[in-house]
């Protein structure tokens, strides 16, 4: 009977958001993205999927508009399970039929998700909701909010947050603000106080203010960021560009931009050897760089990045003299000598998975500290209950000085990062706590070790699902004679690697090589393009070989 009554209301408001004709999408690397014109449907749904996850879990559940890194025109839909991480794999697959249901189905895949996931109708719902800055993301999230409502659920509107801020609200809303106080405020007060903590002795040195400069997309970035700025230590000056005052969302500019171009954000001014950093449209990515006196352009990605958190974290777990094991996560993109420096010079372990920071981010929990990042700059560090318990005991207990000291950094480390998802604004802080305390500048920390030259490009083809990958998207099973074609065309170069995969947020094949020199780079990464247009079904251009 009630189910009935759920029904009509159902029905009454899916007509006001129907679906296009013929449409499919998937839940993809990190939820739907599409062209915002065709997410209606979607986010309605996501809506009411929200609230069967919610009451199933009882617990808050997070939807968040926003596609990241794509263009403005573009949006999507993520959503956070109870503890903050990314939705649950077989909650993916019913986002993807609920998404893709004709009208007259939507209630009958509803009733089968409640039955296979056994969800009791009484229990109640409550979801967090929170949007990016582009245009489309108002209306799109108020029918999510139609949706949650259809189902009877209960709902917060945060409004305008970074992606991982709404992620550390879920969390703390799960675990009755253990985690943190759920609010934006909370979320500035926990990271600035372990911010200031952590770097309390070398600020209050009278070091003069550290300048960094930051591209913020055109982003929430910019907003959050002005926000918190006066909630950290005064030395800490932050230049903002691209702060949304003009200028479109991730417009040749923003992390993914900078990374995937290897050059400088268009709307940022930088002098030589300036440390400079670039955010995504949803502030979950950061890359660092800067261009040396003879105007080169030196990139810092996620690798590095995660070579030098993980460096000062091993660096403190000697110094408490704690067994505790930290071991590194990274994607098939992670630069070939990024991961030979992990494993040879700093000897820790380093695991490969597949793109999209849940993979990683459920490998990383095997470790006592478990870093991850993808090379994009999308990651964060994961302290097991185990070793933050521990941590925290030596940092009240420990009767040596010193190993209290090296204690208390760890656990301002563990309230500094965010834990629940890979976070620009808390990575940013950490780096730059790192790079305080350690004395290192820029260039130092680049010199860590030396990139290979790489390149990465992106092959339009007609249907990308018909290419298939294996060993954590290193190798392509399909189509036949693709990865044999790849095989021939590595061969030509030396230390070089190719893989091919499709890219689950934008409708297009990500190229991905690195050899000894970038002229070779380049080439190689032509050349695969080419084999992927020609065998996988390339439509448009032909890539042109250089
Ligand atoms: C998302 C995911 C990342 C992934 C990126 C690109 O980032 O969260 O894990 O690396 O997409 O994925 P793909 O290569 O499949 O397109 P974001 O920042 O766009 O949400």
């Amino acid at each position: 009977r009630k189910m009935d009554m759920d029904l009509n209301a159902i029905t009454k408001f899916s007509a006001l958001h129907a679906k296009p004709d013929g449409l499919i999408l998937q839940y993809g690397t990190a939820g739907f993205r599409t062209k915002a014109n065709c997410l209606d449907h979607v986010m309605y749904r996501m809506g009411l999927l929200a609230v069967l996850r919610s009451k199933q879990t009882k617990s808050t559940i997070g939807v968040m508009v926003t596609a990241s890194h794509n263009p403005e025109e573009d949006n999507g839909v993520k959503l956070i399970d109870p503890l903050g991480e990314m939705l649950a794999p077989s909650w993916e697959e019913h986002a993807t039929c609920l998404a893709n249901a004709e009208e007259q189905n939507v209630h009958a895949v509803l009733a089968e998700i409640c039955h296979r996931e056994a969800v009791n109708q009484q229990q109640k719902a409550m979801i967090i909701i929170g949007r990016d800055t582009r245009p489309s993301s108002e209306k799109l999230s108020q029918s999510v909010i139609d949706g949650v409502t259809a189902l009877g659920g209960q709902y917060h509107d945060y409004g305008l947050v970074t992606t991982p801020q709404l992620h550390y609200l879920v969390c703390c809303q799960n675990t009755n603000g253990q985690y943190g106080k759920a609010t934006v405020e909370g979320y500035y007060q926990k990271l600035s106080k372990a911010f200031v903590d952590l770097t309390k002795q070398t600020f209050s040195n009278g070091n003069e203010s550290r300048a960094l400069k930051i591209d913020c997309a055109s982003g929430i970035g910019a907003l959050k960021l002005k926000e918190m700025e006066h909630y950290l230590p005064r030395e800490l000056s932050l230049h903002l560009f691209n702060d949304g005052s003009k200028g479109k969302l991730n417009h040749l500019c923003g992390a993914d931009f900078v990374k995937s171009h290897q050059k400088l954000p268009l709307g940022i001014e930088v002098k030589p050897n300036e440390r400079c950093c670039s955010f995504d449209g949803d502030a979950d990515r950061i890359v660092y760089y800067y261009n040396d006196a003879a105007g080169h352009f030196h990139l810092i990605d996620g690798d590095k990045i995660a070579t030098l958190i993980s460096s000062f974290l091993k660096e403190l777990l000697l110094e408490v003299g704690e067994n505790l094991k930290i071991g590194v996560v990274q994607t098939a993109y992670a630069n070939g000598s990024s991961t030979q420096y992990l494993e040879e010079i700093m000897k820790v372990p380093v695991h490969c998975t597949k793109t999209g920071v849940k993979h990683l981010h459920h490998k990383a929990q095997e470790f006592d500290i478990g870093v991850y990042f993808e090379a994009n700059g999308h990651g964060t560090v994961l302290f097991s209950k185990t070793a933050e318990t521990k941590i925290r005991q030596l940092a009240k207990e420990e009767m040596d000085e010193k190993k209290r000291k090296a204690a208390m950094m760890l656990e301002n480390v563990i309230d500094l990062i965010n834990q629940t998802v890979g976070d620009a604004i808390s990575d940013m802080l950490l780096v730059e706590a790192i790079l305080v305390l350690k004395g290192l500048s820029v260039q130092q920390w680049d010199g860590i070790y030396t990139d290979l030259p790489n390149r990465q490009l992106k092959v339009m083809v007609a249907d990308r699902q018909v290419i298939d990958t294996t060993d954590a998207e290193r190798r392509a099973v399909r189509p036949v004679g693709l990865q044999e074609a790849i095989d021939d065309l590595v061969k030509k170069y030396r230390s070089s690697r190719a893989f091919v995969r499709p890219s689950g947020t934008e409708d297009v094949v990500r190229v991905y090589a690195e050899a000894d020199s970038q002229e070779n780079a380049d080439k190689l990464a032509t050349e695969v393009s080419l084999a992927v247009f020609q065998l996988a079904g390339g439509v448009g251009e032909r890539p042109k070989l250089v």
